[in-house]
């Protein structure tokens, strides 16, 4: 199995034996498969999942049906990023998993950090952002019974002029980032490590651990936000005041004051806006 020179040009780490060494060194992984082109990696990886059980990477060199939350579609070009989802069964109840998200974001934002040098943020709830543009998005999906399936879309190797015209401007890479062409094999194995010490957390219910590192790493608290809730289109405006033991965000709001509780739902607007931080 070869990589895929694709428009950016060559990267050869993600090889057969590259990805044998690295699940091999990953204690929640048992197998992966590698496409060079598959529509959505989250739809191959549950359909996989059910047959063949949960300890599963799937990783693609390039999505024509990458998707994002509520059928919003990813861009993901051949060669240009880390297109992949796993397949996992956590040793927690069901109610405690909507915290994977925030623990795939805390380890992309580590992996960055100590591979790239980058300094990014979340943005609640699933994006990790560079300046105010947004490097990945994760989308985390119910997998079959027992499991779950977290899907990882990480910008690597395009520069803006790559990016989709609906996209540029609001889209960055760990190339735009930092100005150097990394390869995803040496960003893939970052993250898998990141990753399962979070897990590892996780599994052994450092829950407090992982909301102070949420509020540390959140790019919304002590702003004002307009969020859109998921399912009744609801529009919540106020100030981000904290993260919860579950992930959602506390939106103060209205007057007189209450506090607002959000699982999920789309941010559309923040004041002062995120180009103003990191
Ligand atoms: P989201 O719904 O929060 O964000 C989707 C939005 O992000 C799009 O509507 C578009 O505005 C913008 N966007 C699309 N592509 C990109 C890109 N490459 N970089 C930056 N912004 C973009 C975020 O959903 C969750 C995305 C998960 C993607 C992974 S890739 C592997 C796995 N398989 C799959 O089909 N999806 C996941």
């Amino acid at each position: 199995m070869t990589d895929s020179a694709g428009s950016l040009g060559p990267d050869t780490e993600l090889s057969a034996a590259f990805l044998d060494r690295v699940t091999g060194d990953t204690p929640f992984l048992q197998r992966w498969i590698w496409e060079r082109q598959v529509d959505s990696t989250q739809r191959l990886a549950r359909e996989r999942g059910a047959t063949d059980g949960p300890g599963l990477l799937v990783i693609a060199d390039e999505q024509t049906r990458g998707r994002g939350r509520q059928g919003r579609t990813w861009f993901s070009p051949a060669g240009a990023g880390l297109w992949m989802s796993l397949v996992l069964a956590p040793r927690r109840p069901g109610d405690a998993w909507p915290l994977l998200t925030s623990l795939t974001a805390l380890a992309l934002r580590d992996a960055l950090d100590a591979a790239a040098g980058i300094g990014c943020g979340i943005k609640w709830p699933n994006d990790l952002n560079h300046r105010g543009r947004k490097i990945a998005g994760i989308l985390a999906d119910v997998g079959p019974p027992g499991m779950v399936a977290l899907g990882i879309g990480l910008n690597v190797r395009q520069t803006d002029g790559d990016f989709p015209a609906e996209v540029r401007g609001l889209a960055t890479s760990v190339r735009i980032a930092s100005g150097a062409v990394f390869s995803r094999g040496a960003l893939l194995d970052g993250f898998l490590r990141a990753f399962g010490g979070w897990l590892a957390r996780f599994e052994a219910g450092e829950d407090a651990a992982i909301i102070r590192a949420l509020r540390g790493a959140s790019l919304l608290l002590g702003r004002t936000v307009v969020v859109v809730r998921e399912g009744s289109g609801e529009e919540v405006r106020g100030e981000a005041v904290g993260i919860g033991p579950l992930g959602e965000l506390v939106v103060e709001t209205g007057s007189p004051m209450r506090q607002v509780r959000l699982m999920s739902g789309s941010v559309l607007r923040v004041v002062p806006p995120l180009e103003v931080a990191s």
